[in-house]
């Protein structure tokens, strides 16, 4: 029995979905010509599609879990179960107009046309504000249509701003945070799930391990209590004597959201050669 995964063949999920199947252990060999690959460790089949197919495959469980945008997976609206946040392919889904124009509230769309490649997003977004406007559909390069003629608006994926920059175009709204998930078939066996739940926890190791740095620090003996005392740690920090009297090692693990907060504190409390170091995996 092996769980099938689809990620996308080429483009911006890619790379980071084979980085992340590594960094789970999984080694796949990447046939970029191939449409399937199979892990040589893992009881893992990995199928190479284009990213708006994958909602569709894993409802129908061609393929029983996927890696794709929640943009596609709340555009598609298939039956599939959105089961983790993969931590890349960070992107936001917004409205834009001309630079020079004003935008006060949602209520600008009122009777505007909108070019965008996600439909059904902007249809949700303006029923929820009581708007009415026109939907232009199209594939690619929404953002030329204002430019063209084709539209006063448009709806696209930003990340940067540097495309809307370049075509005179300004974000105003926000409609969806985006960024990769992995998602399910609603109906796995048994024995599927528990392949997905081994997965599932390599991947939460891999991501917690990305978020955390283990930090180690010197510390005279009389500044322990307080130097501890900032150090949140998995458990109580490990604290080693130093060669040197009066002195200790303390180690522990700090997350990347509070690190230079409490670095800076440490420094101030007295502690002294701060290693910091990216941990690999973190099992907890
Ligand atoms: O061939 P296939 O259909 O598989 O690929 P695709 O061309 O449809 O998708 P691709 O590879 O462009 O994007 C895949 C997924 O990456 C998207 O569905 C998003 O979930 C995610 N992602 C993250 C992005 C971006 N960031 C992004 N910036 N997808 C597209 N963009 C585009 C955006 O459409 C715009 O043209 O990049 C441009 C804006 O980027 P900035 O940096 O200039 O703001
Ligand atoms: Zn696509």
């Amino acid at each position: 029995m092996k769980l099938r995964l689809a990620i996308q063949k080429s483009g911006r999920l890619h790379d980071d979905s084979m980085r992340l199947l590594k960094e789970c252990g999984i080694d796949i060999s990447n046939g970029v010509n191939k449409l399937k690959s199979e892990a040589s460790n893992f009881p893992l089949e990995v199928f190479f599609l284009r990213d708006d197919d994958i909602p569709q495959y894993v409802e129908d469980a061609v393929a029983d879990i996927g890696f794709v945008g929640e943009n596609v997976v709340y555009e598609k609206k298939k039956k599939i179960d959105v089961v983790e946040k993969l931590g890349f392919g960070k992107c936001r889904l917004s409205i834009a107009i001309s630079k020079g124009e004003n935008y006060t509230s949602a209520a600008f769309l009122q009777g505007k046309r909108i070019a965008t490649s996600y439909p059904v997003l902007v249809e949700d977004f303006l029923k929820a504000n009581n708007i009415t406007a026109e939907i232009h559909e199209i594939s690619g390069s929404v953002e030329i249509a204002p430019g063209i003629g084709l539209a006063d608006a448009i709806c696209d994926l930003v990340s940067s701003g540097s495309t809307l920059f370049m075509n005179g175009l300004q974000e105003v709204e926000p409609i969806l945070q985006s960024q990769a998930v992995l998602v399910k078939n609603e109906q796995l066996s048994p024995e599927q799930q528990a392949i997905l739940d081994k997965l599932l926890f390599r991947i939460q190791s891999v991501k917690k391990a990305k978020n955390n740095k283990y930090v180690l620090l010197n510390a005279p003996n009389d500044k322990l209590d307080e130097i501890i005392s900032l150090l949140p740690g998995m458990k109580s920090p490990t604290v080693l004597p130093l060669a040197e009297a009066g002195w200790s090692s303390v180690h522990s693990v700090l997350s990347e959201t509070q690190f230079w907060d409490i670095i800076e504190k440490l420094k101030a409390a007295g502690a002294q050669g701060i290693l910091v170091v990216p941990i690999e995996k973190m099992i907890i």
